[in-house]
């Protein structure tokens, strides 16, 4: 029975961060699904996101260890996606430790070891900071 793992995230300004989570998470089974949040969705986490949804999906996509991308539109969806993809394990980086304990009474829950020192909104800070000429205001 192959092991499908599945994710969610708004994966904005795409950075090494995401990759080595997504390394991480397919390396914990086969199958690797990823609800990307839609901009609409992230306004609700109060997030304003840089890249629109469709770019960030087709991203993510693109990224060898995903198999599956789905759109993530509500915090509810977790427990049917578990049930349609027939979902092992619940896994995500551990800035969210604890948040989701309550899916462990349909799968494993694992949380995983960010990467420090990045972040999409250090990396909105830099270029709004940044005085490289590309970045200059005219
Ligand atoms: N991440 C990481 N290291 C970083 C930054 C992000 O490991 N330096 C991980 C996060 O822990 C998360 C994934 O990358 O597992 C995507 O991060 P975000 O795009 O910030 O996603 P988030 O807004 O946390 O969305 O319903 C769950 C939410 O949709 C999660």
């Amino acid at each position: 029975m192959k092991k499908t793992i599945l994710t969610y995230g708004t994966f904005d300004l795409f950075h090494i961060g995401h990759l080595n989570i997504l390394r991480n998470l397919k390396a914990l089974g086969d199958i690797l699904i990823v609800g990307v949040s839609t901009d609409e969705f992230n306004l609700q986490k109060g997030k304003k996101t840089a890249i629109p949804f469709h770019e960030r999906i087709e991203i993510i996509k693109s990224i060898k260890y995903v198999d599956i991308a789905i759109p993530e539109s509500t915090w509810d969806q977790k427990k049917s996606d578990i049930f349609e993809y027939s979902v092992s394990t619940f896994a995500i980086g551990d800035d969210w430790a604890g948040k989701f304990d309550h899916l462990k009474e349909y799968c494993q829950v694992i949380y995983l070891p960010r990467t420090e020192g990045i972040s999409t909104t250090q990396l909105k800070n830099k270029l709004k900071t940044s005085n490289h000429p590309s970045l200059i205001k005219r």
